[in-house]
């Protein structure tokens, strides 16, 4: 089935999608574009061939969506984030193709796997977790349901580090994702930006007599527009992704080459690309943070510029710029765009200040992904002011029109407007970003239920007093087509032949497998498709760490970057207490287990580090010790990553969600394993709270303190030791590990991690320890029950429907972005 009717032979190599086509395709792509004869090329040439031939498929699609929309000029979704994790593209544009089996069996021809080129490609990892998956999801979303929307990130040369585990302890390696070539990735030379950095204002009064402000001095960078497509699934719509990358200006060596001084210029150069060369880790502390300011506003600047160069491109006026754009901010991590919005109206296109404001305000909507203050974005004013002056300024100004709006409407409350100020001045200055976003912003949303009525309540409290129409929630949802169709294509089968094969574009459909989860007939392939992917998981752990673990047992998994209040550790207490028990009362018979964790900790994050390390550490004792007879095995995959995720979410029985209530936004992996069959272990936090209403509180393990009862116990005083005092198991499971048993008897190892627990606890894992024992005592009688686990498993997957990110994107549409679909047709 080729696209043109009356191919040249030239289109048909470009663009036919049959086995033929693609074979042909393959094969020339590799002699003209990898430059390799068949003879010597190696997986990782094949792999660049084919994508260079689905690449070529996309790029009708794509130019074709972009001048539809230009021409139509359709309002635009530019979600702007300072990171993406969109995965490996092979399979997924594969997939959005439909031609996955075409180009297997093209691959066939060739002698090789698909799954081998698959395996082949170095994935994007330019995020750190959640939320720049969350971005990489939306995108999906938006092109599947044929959004106008453009994607703008940074192109960062290392993207988040790549963890390896040197005894037990993890060792940070650079990731240097770029260095085979990024075949899904345009260059566009012609599209490019300046943005200024340091030196200072000047008034003048322009042609009319207004008086205006120049920015001047400081240096000059340039970003580059680099473009990769995103096609949505089972249309001919193509997306776009838009990533910036820091260059040095044309004019940069000019004065320095004339004098002869080479190395002032390359220093200079260098200087510049280092602006989006490395991804900030979250979690670091105050290090290299002019260096992250600077990513921000390169993001920014370049894609603002970008717009106002499309939109007056197109003819349009500027003060209709907010009816053809809508910018969603990602976080407050490129929230400076409030502020550099209003300077390109103001200082470059000589717009007043009203107007401008008006437009900037209709322009923003927020999202907020955190409640945790340190969290909370915010840079030291003098550090602002030496590299944005202009925007401090302009700042200051928002800042003042702002205050005074609030004291004519609260005018005796003098506090109020110190809380609610741009400026945080109750010690050293900072700007506050997260109050620069709600200002400029028409929309304020949380990301769960749970987190946007306490965000509410709490840190946006004030904001949500004076502005209450501004705020909605837009619970997270994650992509049906990676985490389920692609990551698991027995599961995918079995929906497709009872839901349809629609289900993949329309998640409610999976509604349609409910009956079955009450027709045992059905469990026992239910069961093998599990089994299959365990097995497959089992095998690559073993490659992995060594260690051989038995994919009959429960895989109890945790996956998600490692944070205190995520609580690994009360995972690992609950190991050592198990262990414990069984070494006490060897007639003790649990079901056989597997541990697995997975997760990277913040380089400067020490406690997280050390809970790496304790995973190992018990890990190595209890694996050992032939008390245990094989009942139970930790393992830690290292280097978890989209790649590794869509292994093991698919081969979970178990999801471990159990943060403290009240801590995580919303959590998308608890999602991701739900739909892949995984029953839940968790807390009423984030959108958990969401998730065991939809599948049902008895396919749900509840367990600890809500977050209600989490604030009213920190406010009586929580005394942690009180708990370790008064509970044998707790205390046995401690003093174990402070006695060295996990560190050859070494008492120092794991003291800062006791020593928290026993005396501080801020996440309040000694209140919730029993809970979560006696919780899992429950999920281990309720495995031994093969077939209701099966159909409990089958319930969860056909309720998730909700949690497609297709429906989220419907919402945003709805209450904030106000997008029509336009359909692109070939
Ligand atoms: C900020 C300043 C300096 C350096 C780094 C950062 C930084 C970078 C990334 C701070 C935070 C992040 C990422 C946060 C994140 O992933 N949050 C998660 O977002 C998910 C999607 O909404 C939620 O599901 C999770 O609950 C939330 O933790």
């Amino acid at each position: 089935m080729d696209e043109t009717a009356s191919p040249t032979e030239h289109e048909h190599t470009r663009t036919g999608l049959s086995v033929d086509a693609l074979h042909r395709a393959l094969l020339d792509n590799l002699f003209y574009v990898v430059g390799r004869f068949p003879a010597v090329a190696t997986q990782q040439d094949y792999y660049r061939a084919l994508a260079f031939t689905v690449r070529d498929r996309l790029l009708h699609r794509w130019l074709r969506t972009v001048q539809t929309y230009k021409a139509e000029r359709s309002r635009t979704v530019c979600y702007l984030s300072a990171e993406y994790l969109p995965g490996p593209q092979l399979g997924h544009n594969l997939l959005a193709l439909g031609i996955s089996d075409n180009a297997g069996e093209a691959v066939r021809r060739a002698g090789l796997e698909l799954e081998d080129l698959i395996e082949a490609e170095a994935e994007p990892g330019l995020g750190n977790g959640g939320l720049g998956r969350l971005a990489a999801c939306y995108l999906d979303s938006l092109a599947t349901l044929q959004l106008p929307a453009i994607g703008y990130g940074l192109r960062y040369e290392y993207g988040i580090f790549r963890q390896r585990i040197d005894e037990g302890w993890q060792v940070e390696v650079a990731d240097s994702w770029l260095r085979d070539g990024n075949p899904w990735e345009l260059r566009r030379p012609h599209i490019a930006f300046e943005i200024r950095l340091g030196g200072h204002t000047e008034r003048y009064l322009d042609a009319h007599g207004h008086s205006r402000v120049r920015w001047v001095g400081g240096e000059l960078i340039r970003g580059v527009a680099y473009d990769t497509p995103i096609p949505g699934y089972g249309v001919y719509n193509s997306n776009l992704l838009r990533l910036w990358a820091a260059e040095a200006t044309e004019s940069f060596d000019f004065g320095s080459f004339n004098a002869g001084d080479y190395q002032g210029a390359m220093r200079r150069k260098i200087r510049s690309e280092t602006v989006s060369r490395v991804l900030y880790p979250n979690d670091e502390p105050e290090t290299g943070k002019r260096l992250r300011l600077l990513q921000g506003y390169l993001l920014v600047s370049c894609s603002l510029q970008d717009m106002l160069r499309i939109h007056l491109g197109s003819g349009d006026s500027l003060d209709r710029f907010h009816q053809r754009f809508v910018v969603q901010l990602n976080d407050t991590h490129p929230a400076i765009a409030v502020a550099e919005l209003m300077r390109l109206l103001l200082d470059e296109h000589g717009m007043r200040w009203d107007p401008a404001w008006e437009l900037t305000r209709r322009t923003f909507a927020y999202t907020n992904h955190t409640l945790l203050p340190e969290a909370l974005e915010k840079w030291p004013l003098p550090l602002f002011e030496e590299t944005l002056p202009r925007h401090l300024e302009i700042i200051f100004d928002i800042n003042q029109c702002f205050l005074d709006e609030v004291r004519i409407r609260f005018p005796h409350d003098d506090a109020l407007a110190t809380r609610l100020s741009l400026i945080d001045e109750t010690g050293p200055r900072y700007v506050r970003m997260a109050h620069l976003a709600c200002v400029g912003s028409f929309s304020i949303n949380g990301v769960a239920r749970l987190h946007t009525g306490l965000l509410t309540d709490t840190v946006l409290r004030d904001f949500h007093a004076l502005w209450p129409e501004r705020f909605n929630n837009k619970t997270n949802g994650v992509s049906p087509r990676r985490f389920s169709n692609l990551s698991n294509p027995g599961l995918c089968a079995l929906l497709s032949r009872v839901a349809g094969p629609g289900w993949a574009a329309d998640a409610e459909r999976l509604r349609l497998l409910e009956p079955y989860a009450h027709q045992p007939e059905i469990y026992p392939e239910w069961r093998r498709i599990k089994l299959e992917r365990k097995r497959a998981l089992a095998r690559y752990i073993a490659a992995q760490t060594g260690v051989a673990v038995d994919p009959e047992s429960m895989f109890d998994v945790q996956v998600k970057r490692i944070h205190e209040y995520k609580r690994q550790h009360l995972n690992v207490l609950h190991i050592i207490a198990l262990y414990s028990r069984i070494k006490m009362d060897p007639a003790l018979d649990p079901v056989p287990r597997t541990f697995v964790f997975g997760g990277k900790a913040a380089p400067g994050y020490a406690m997280a580090k050390l809970i790496i390390k304790l995973i190992h550490s018990v890990g190595e004792v209890v694996n050992r010790d032939p008390a245990v007879r094989d009942r139970l095995r930790v393992v830690f995959v290292p280097d978890f990553n989209v790649k590794v995720a869509q292994r093991i979410y698919p081969a979970a029985d178990l999801s471990e969600q159990i943060s403290l209530a009240g801590k995580e936004a919303s959590g998308t992996g608890n999602m991701k394993f739900a739909l892949n069959g995984a029953l839940t272990i968790g807390t009423l936090d984030g959108a958990n709270v969401e998730i065991r209403e939809e599948v049902g509180p008895e396919n749900f393990f509840l367990f600890g303190l809500t977050s209600a009862e989490v604030d009213a116990l920190k406010r009586s005083g929580y005394c942690p030791y009180g708990c370790y005092r008064e509970n044998p198991l707790l205390r046995e499971a401690i003093d174990l590990l402070a006695e060295g048993l996990f560190s050859h008897g070494d008492r120092d190892l794991f003291r800062p991690l006791v020593d928290h627990l026993l005396h501080r606890d801020d996440y309040m894992l000694l209140a919730d320890f029993q809970s979560y024992v006696d919780c899992q005592d429950r999920v281990d009688r309720a495995f031994r029950d093969a077939d209701s686990w099966t159909r409990m498993s089958m319930l969860n997957v056909a309720r998730m429907g909700r949690f497609s990110s297709d429906r989220v994107v419907q919402e945003y549409c709805r209450d904030i972005w106000r997008l029509e679909p336009v359909t692109i047709r070939p």
